[in-house]
């Protein structure tokens, strides 16, 4: 395979699992309790989301992955020869296998991902699909900074941040990580990153609260993982999942409701709650193509093609630094 110990950046360390508690009792702490999305994504929480993105509820899967397969050639024509492709968030390495099929010659393939164990065994697949291609996989929260291989020019760089998860992002966050992201790629950069749009209300509320429940699971397997590792003791029949569409605000709201008062334990640091009150777990912000376009504009990133489904779902951008 072409993944070496020795190239692989693993920057994961035990350091992990104390960041891990402090930032759950920080954000059962305040008085609107949250919690980090990115915990979602554990070996558990990582296959649920898999199981999500094959739910026929769950439409920017396949909305996304039908328009790059309908614009695979013109993207290889924007992206050149042998490029580099970083992509932000890998997960398990499907869509990116459309874009390799399609680019001539692409060089090299950088999955970033924070779910380590994951990210390894996606990239061994990949690395036995495409022998030609070498892969570095580099395990890192990317919203923190990560290395990118060297050698690895600009212009040849080709960042890929698919399936809207800019859209977990507040947009002021979402704004300054675009904005760091292009110092960090450099001028001449190139970034193809997928945005899902405003819609009908009931489309998205059903999008995150599917018939199965999937969504559910996946929302309370981050309970289920303060367990797991953090000695809680959430009763998990005693929190239910919630989705609610903010119109004002553009975003779809996650939340864990607490069916009654009780109090759970982390680390055996008691955490109250009061019958009805949610621990905010998710915000998933839907763009306008326009709305999309001058956020990126603010973190320097020019768009130069803008591509949507005919329903006008989902929205892929072509962006230049
Ligand atoms: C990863 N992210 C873009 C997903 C979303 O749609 O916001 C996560 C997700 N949450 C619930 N379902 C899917």
């Amino acid at each position: 395979t072409a993944i070496s110990a020795a190239r692989a950046h693993l920057a994961q360390g035990p350091a992990q699992d104390d960041v891990f508690l402090s930032d759950v009792l920080e954000g059962l702490s305040r008085p609107d309790k949250s919690l980090p999305c990115k915990y979602f994504y554990d070996a558990e929480g990582s296959a649920l989301f898999d199981a999500i993105c094959t739910l026929d509820e769950y439409y920017p899967t396949r909305t996304e992955t039908a328009l790059l397969q309908a614009r695979a050639d013109e993207i290889a024509g924007l992206a050149g020869r042998g490029a580099t492709l970083v992509e932000l968030g890998s997960g398990s390495s499907v869509k990116v296998r459309i874009l390799l099929d399609a680019l001539d010659a692409p060089a090299m393939y950088v999955p970033v991902d924070i779910s380590r164990d994951h990210l390894i065994a996606a990239a061994a697949r990949l690395a036995g699909d495409y022998p030609a291609v070498t892969v570095v996989p580099v395990a890192a929260d990317y919203v923190r900074g990560f290395a990118l291989p060297r050698g690895a020019a600009p212009e040849r760089t080709m960042a890929f941040f698919p399936g809207s998860t800019i859209g977990n992002f507040r947009p002021a966050e979402a704004m300054t990580f675009l904005d760091t992201l292009g110092r960090r790629l450099g001028a001449g950069a190139r970034l193809l990153i997928g945005v899902d749009l405003r819609k009908d209300p009931a489309v998205l509320e059903a999008a995150y609260d599917d018939a199965r429940g999937v969504t559910a699971a996946f929302n309370m397997n981050l309970l289920a993982r303060i367990n797991r590792e953090l000695d809680g003791t959430f009763d998990l029949d005693r929190f239910a999942h919630m989705a609610r569409y903010d119109t004002a605000r553009g975003r779809i709201e996650m939340h864990l409701r607490s069916l009654d008062d009780q109090t759970a334990h982390v680390a055996g640091h008691p955490i109250r709650f009061a019958r009805g009150e949610t621990i905010h777990t998710e915000n998933s912000y839907k763009y306008s193509v326009s709305g999309f376009r001058r956020l990126a504009a603010r973190a320097g990133w020019r768009t130069e093609r803008s591509w949507t489904d005919e329903n006008r779902l989902f929205s892929l951008h072509w962006m230049v630094r």
